[in-house]
């Protein structure tokens, strides 16, 4: 594993795999496998799932506030922990700062376990409105939900005393007010009519913090968090007497709420049964694991086959797919013979070999 890989580059910055993965350094604990996620940037491939719900983000914001919102989709992951942490007042005592909750380049250097990381530096630049999207990473537990890659957007809108001065509201209740609406009018976008709650929860940069779920398989999925954003930030930030709103949504989990994808490693698959069946503007797209395979069998075995069932479904760290089915043959008139079984059998190995594109094992 110690060859040396070309560096990726990331927002113009280089990195190589040794500004990363440093096996001797106690202050160090990014392990190749993160490193090798470093670059690939899902979220900017147009045929992707994550890349077709950002563009489709992009356009509610672009239709509600045309030409007010910045976007920024290549910053580079690799942040300083003044950035990630003490610049949005994580507690110096906070567990996310820890070395089993984040990787960690050096003690001073780690990878952004959220896009929050980049609200200081595009608010002293002078940006208002601004939609950050990128790849984070936390040393997370894996389940079908949580991956210790994956894909957020950062929303950020400042507003100034002329905004709510008529509206009755102070700051923070019109601030809150217009957030609720902006994030309910996006899942309107995006699905039409959902079910939906705010659950009221506790952020070190907001205050209110409130998060959404969404309905899904039969619970509740916790989709982003949000709230009006802590008065020391914008005051840091050359913002005085504004108020402003922030939200971090997860890529994936809203993608798998779109297109059906039951399992957040797919998206890392390079399997073209998963890559084939999205395309660029495609939101409506629901994912289908096993319609290509029964119709390459039925087209060999015809109403010979009884069921094809899929018994085991595995991915591995290079994100590599393996999917073990089980095909049952049988004859409504006669019985049918070994050798005819094998046969079938063969030529379903051939075809599915060829015209699917996968690795028989
Ligand atoms: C944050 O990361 C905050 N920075 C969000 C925020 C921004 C709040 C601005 C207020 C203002 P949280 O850790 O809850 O919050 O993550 C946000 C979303 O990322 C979650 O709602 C979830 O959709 C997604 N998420 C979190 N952990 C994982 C994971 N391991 N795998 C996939 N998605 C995840
Ligand atoms: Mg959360």
């Amino acid at each position: 594993a110690a060859a040396a890989e070309a560096a990726v580059e990331v927002g113009g910055v280089k990195i190589a795999r040794e500004d990363v993965v440093k096996e001797d350094d106690p202050t160090n604990n990014v392990p190749d496998t993160i490193y090798s996620k470093i670059g690939i940037q899902l979220h900017r491939r147009d045929n992707h799932p994550l890349g077709i719900l950002k563009n489709t983000i992009y356009d509610y914001f672009d239709k509600s506030f045309p030409g007010q919102f910045v976007k920024f989709d290549d910053l580079c992951p690799l942040v300083s922990t003044k950035q990630n942490f003490d610049d949005v007042l994580v507690p110096a005592d906070h567990v996310s700062r820890s070395y089993n909750d984040t990787y960690y380049v050096d003690s001073q250097t780690v990878l952004r376990c959220h896009t929050s990381a980049h609200q200081a530096e595009l608010l002293r630049e002078g940006h208002t409105h601004f939609l950050v999207i990128g790849d984070v990473y936390r040393r997370d537990s894996i389940d079908s939900t949580h991956y210790p890659v994956f894909h957020q957007m950062e929303g950020f809108r400042v507003f100034s005393p002329d905004d709510w001065s008529g509206s009755g509201m102070d700051g923070t209740a019109y601030a809150a007010t217009d957030l609720k609406k902006t994030l309910e009018g996006l899942a309107t976008h995006l699905f039409g009519a959902v079910e939906m709650r705010w659950v009221d929860t506790y952020f070190p940069f907001t205050n209110p913090s409130f998060e959404l779920e969404i309905y899904f398989q039969g619970d509740w999925l916790e989709v982003l968090g949000s709230g009006v954003t802590e008065q020391e930030i914008l005051k840091s930030n050359g913002r005085t007497d504004h108020v402003a709103w922030a939200f971090g949504l997860g890529l994936e989990r809203l993608a798998m709420v779109l297109f059906d994808i039951p399992d957040i490693r797919l998206f890392w698959s390079n399997d073209q049964r998963f890559t084939s069946q999205f395309s660029k503007g495609k939101l409506g797209a629901k994912f289908k694991p096993e319609n290509n395979l029964c119709e390459v069998v039925r087209g060999i075995a015809g109403d010979l086959v009884e069921e094809v069932k899929l018994i085991d479904n595995f991915t591995n760290k290079k994100g590599m797919t393996s999917h073990c089915y089980r095909i049952a043959y049988r004859s409504m008139e006669r019985s049918l013979t070994d050798e005819e079984i094998n046969d079938m059998q063969w030529n379903v190995r051939e075809e599915v070999k060829s015209k699917l594109r996968v690795e028989l094992r």
